[in-house]
């Protein structure tokens, strides 16, 4: 496959006004006709005249009326064309009932939906299909469906066809088009000037009772972000539509957002609280959207961070404001490090702005999305809240309508704020995650904090340089009152020393507050000072960090010298997990224990070989451990939590079962599952319900319980993606690639449903020990699925690929096992350009 470089980018040498497109749909001859306007840009270069186009029958072309005959080949077409404007008219067939990688104009379950970012609309026309080429587009549907939506407002309609116009110029990448028998949950928003928006959420008949907490989310979304960024809604209507067959969480086409029905449908009934957290999360991401990504969007596909990196700050900052703010800082961090920290130093690891790729859907990753964020982050918290603002008013005004780059986004900051920022670039370019040492001097009453970065090599770039970053630093007092409170310390050399004068003691430091920098901290601290700051520290984050390092290196003795598990952990954690002052949700947050994935990383960042078997045993001690220490306890907590009250979405009631559910959890170490089956059988929504099934398969008492589950909820095909997933992710590790074997054969398993085969295959990667099973047995049966997958959807499967990135950390067997899968999917004909892309980056 060809590699596409940034250094190789030329802008395109027409502008297009407006894009006419009329689509007579079809299930296997669909006929897309489009006429477009093509006027040379002054100065720029003409070389030859080329439109993206695959999989297309292409029926007729013409140039100002007359005929052509183009040049086609397996990516688009070449066609000689006049020096000055002309009109391009084309019709093509396509066949999207036989479309299963859910890439251009596709059927779910009859319906007709489309998916074009990142290079999808090429499946469906001939055009320059790279997002710098923004139009406006008038869309005419034909077809004998009831619903027919496009981009924009609707302009007319009659039997059989529908027309829609969207006044604002975007990419191709934005276009949307669903057709289908669907019914609406209406609703409305008043913009901040007054305008009247029409809201839709677009469903299958059957689904309108799950849409409350969607259109509750929007509007929310609405007003944050014109309370928080000052962003107005732009066109009189906006349209969401929830879609079975979806390969990501959602799409923010202009105007139409298309969802993953997982990531929209909600019921108390059917939806776990994280459920409806995330729902609220990608609701407003996807809104958010439409000025982060569309009004301003990317010059190319390198750029992906400038709208994804912004758009998931945006979002994390709204979450925060609806919900916990520290809480939600804890779970980004655990995420952060469970997926994009591995992916940074491994394999496939690349910087926030990659510099080339094959295939650019491989590039949607934890990297440009969620350690672009925290980008994001770190400048704002350099340049200070005001200027951030500031900032962000001057990206609008300045770049509203334009197609921009990284280059732009980092010039508005330094234009708002005087600062240089060619250091703090390096974020962008440089990948790999930075460790940062510290030491610690006293004399005179001068505290000095030492800090010392290194970056360990990356796939391509052996040398790193030392980058900008922001140490929130906080300094208690050894009676645990705070004498400096929270200061961002500006390191940008490779070593660097900050000095606090006119201290009457030696503090203690808590350093890195907030997780003020996506770094790995190393610093050896005693276990004393660990719980000093466990018991006193002003930031929540680090109070938890502090707590789980204790958790940590518990578990490592555990796991390399067989130690008992710490006692005086377990009692300090016990006081924070019974203080009723302090937040449930924080409180449940202490509670869970590193994964046995970071606990391998970890591991192996020390260079001691990780067993999965031995970190799952001593996962499994701990938590008996902290149970039987703490069964006095437990029913009296768990009494607490119980919530008398109609169930509410919202952080208060999800924060109570979010504790409720871990020491029930707990609890079932000691009872066999007899709180688990009471809760299970009373349980009256899906929160309560799942996490007592969760506790059942864990204590092996599932049967009667899995049973009820599937015969209750066997027509619901979302909550059956939970019963998937739960019995692999939860089932003992010997037993896990057996049963997800199992599922594999029921009638249910519709493997070409991306949501189902996640459900099997990601809860698969998620129990460690039992996809690291020393027999191969996991590596084996993923592999052969994903060879299987690839055939119809490249996309997920390429993307699925990525549970095998940290395959060099483990011991000799098992990498040859791992790499000998790898390379049985390489040798595979006919692999997919986006595998083929995966794997080979996997086996370098
Ligand atoms: N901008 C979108 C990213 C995306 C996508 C979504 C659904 C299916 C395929 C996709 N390829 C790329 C989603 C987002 O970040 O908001
Ligand atoms: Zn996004």
């Amino acid at each position: 496959p060809q590699t596409v470089y940034l250094s190789d980018y030329k802008p395109f040498g027409w502008h297009i006004a407006d894009v006419h497109l009329t689509v007579r749909l079809d299930p296997t001859a669909t006929r897309v006709r489009s006429r477009i306007r093509f006027e040379p840009t002054p100065g720029a270069e003409h070389p030859e005249f080329f439109l993206h186009g695959e999989d297309l029958r292409l029926i007729s072309a013409s140039i100002d009326g007359a005929p052509v005959t183009p040049e086609l080949t397996a990516e688009g077409l070449r066609c000689a064309v006049p020096e000055g404007a002309f009109t391009w008219e084309a019709e093509v067939e396509i066949a999207p009932a036989e479309n299963f990688a859910l890439e251009g104009l596709y059927m779910s379950n009859g319906m007709y939906c489309t998916q074009c970012e990142a290079e999808g609309f090429r499946k469906i026309s001939y055009y320059p299909d790279r997002p710098d080429v923004m139009a406006t587009f008038t869309v005419r549907i034909e077809g004998d469906e009831r619903v027919k939506l496009s981009n924009g407002n609707p302009v007319a309609s009659g039997e059989g066809w529908a027309e829609w116009h969207d006044p604002w110029p975007k990419p191709a990448y934005l276009f949307a088009l669903v057709a289908g028998d669907l019914v609406n949950h209406p609703g409305s928003f008043t913009t901040a000037s007054g305008k009247e928006v029409e809201l839709n959420i677009w469903v299958r008949p059957g689904d309108e009772g799950k849409c409350a907490w969607g259109m509750e989310s929007l509007i929310a979304s609405m007003k944050w972000d014109e309370e928080v960024y000052g962003r107005e809604y732009d066109l009189d209507i906006f349209n969401i539509v929830a879609v079975d067959d979806f390969n990501m969480g959602a799409m923010e086409n202009k105007g139409l957002n298309i969802f993953n029905s997982s990531c929209v449908l909600a019921s108390p009934e059917t939806s776990t609280d994280a459920n409806f957290e995330r729902i609220e999360a990608i609701i407003a991401h996807e809104y958010f959207h439409n000025w982060t990504g569309n009004r301003i969007t990317c010059r190319d596909w390198f750029q992906l961070c400038l709208k994804e990196g912004l758009t998931v700050y945006r979002d994390s900052q709204f979450t925060s404001d609806m919900r916990s703010a520290e809480v939600k800082r804890i779970g980004d961090v655990i995420d952060l490090r469970a997926r994009q920290f591995p992916e940074d130093q491994g394999p496939l690891s690349h910087p926030v702005r990659p510099e080339s790729f094959q295939e650019i859907n491989n590039f949607y990753t934890a990297t440009v999305y969620e350690k672009g964020a925290e980008v994001i982050g770190m400048l704002k918290r350099l340049v200070g809240d005001e200027a951030y603002a500031k900032a962000l008013d001057l990206y609008f005004d300045r770049h509203d309508g334009q197609a921009c780059t990284i280059e732009d986004w980092l010039q508005v900051f330094e234009d708002a704020t005087g600062r240089d920022l060619a250091q703090f670039k390096r974020w962008y370019s440089q990948s790999g995650t930075p460790h940062l040492k510290v030491s610690e001097t006293f004399e005179d009453g001068i505290y000095t904090l030492t800090f010392t970065q290194e970056t360990p090599p990356t796939p391509g770039q052996p040398d790193k340089l030392p980058q900008v970053l922001p140490i929130a630093v906080g300094l208690l007092n050894p009676n645990g009152d705070e004498v400096v409170p929270t200061t961002v310390l500006e390191m940008t050399e490779a070593t660097q020393s900050f000095a606090f004068e006119g201290l009457s003691a030696k503090p203690v430091p808590s350093i890195l507050r907030g997780f003020s920098a996506p770094v790995v901290l190393d610093r050896e601290t005693s276990a004393d000072e660990k719980r000093f700051l466990l018991a006193h520290d002003t930031d929540a984050f680090n109070r938890w960090e502090a707590s789980r390092d204790l958790g940590r290196e518990c578990l490592v003795d555990m796991i390399i010298q067989g130690s008992e598990p710490d006692l005086a952990w377990i009692d300090a954690l016990g006081e924070v997990v019974r203080d009723d002052a302090l937040d449930p949700a924080f409180r449940a947050m202490m509670l869970a224990l590193p994964t046995q994935a970071e606990l391998a990383q970890l591991l192996h960042s020390r260079d001691i070989t990780p067993d999965p078997d031995a970190i799952h045993a001593a996962s499994e001690a701990l938590r008996d451990a902290m149970a039987q220490r703490w069964a006095s306890v437990l029913p009296e907590i768990a009494d607490k939590m119980w919530v008398d009250a109609p169930f509410d979405p919202g952080a208060e009631q999800a924060g109570k079962r979010s504790l409720g559910g871990a020491i029930l959890a707990l609890r079932t170490r000691l009872d066999g599952g007899a709180a688990a089956q009471t809760q299970f059988d009373a349980a009256d929504n899906m929160t309560l319900q799942l996490g007592a099934l969760s506790c059942l398969i864990r204590a092996g008492a599932e049967d009667k319980a899995l049973a009820a589950f599937r015969k209750q909820w066997s027509g619901d095909r979302l909550v059956m993606d939970k019963w998937f997933a739960l019995q692999v992710a939860a089932t003992e590790p010997a037993n896990a690639a057996a049963r997800a074997e199992a599922l594999t054969k029921l009638p249910d398993f519709d493997w070409k449903n991306p949501n189902r085969f996640r459900a099997v295959f990601g809860s698969l990667a998620m129990n460690h020990a039992g996809f690291h099973r020393a027999d191969g047995s996991g590596y084996r049966l993923l592999a052969d699925w994903l060879i299987k997958l690839d055939e119809k959807n490249p996309q997920t499967t390429a993307r699925m690929c990525s549970v095998f990135q940290t395959w060099k950390r483990y011991d000799a067997g098992r990498q040859a096992l791992m790499k000998e899968q790898l390379e049985r999917i390489a040798a595979r004909p006919g692999l997919s350009r986006d595998v083929t892309e995966m794997v080979t980056r996997l086996l370098s």
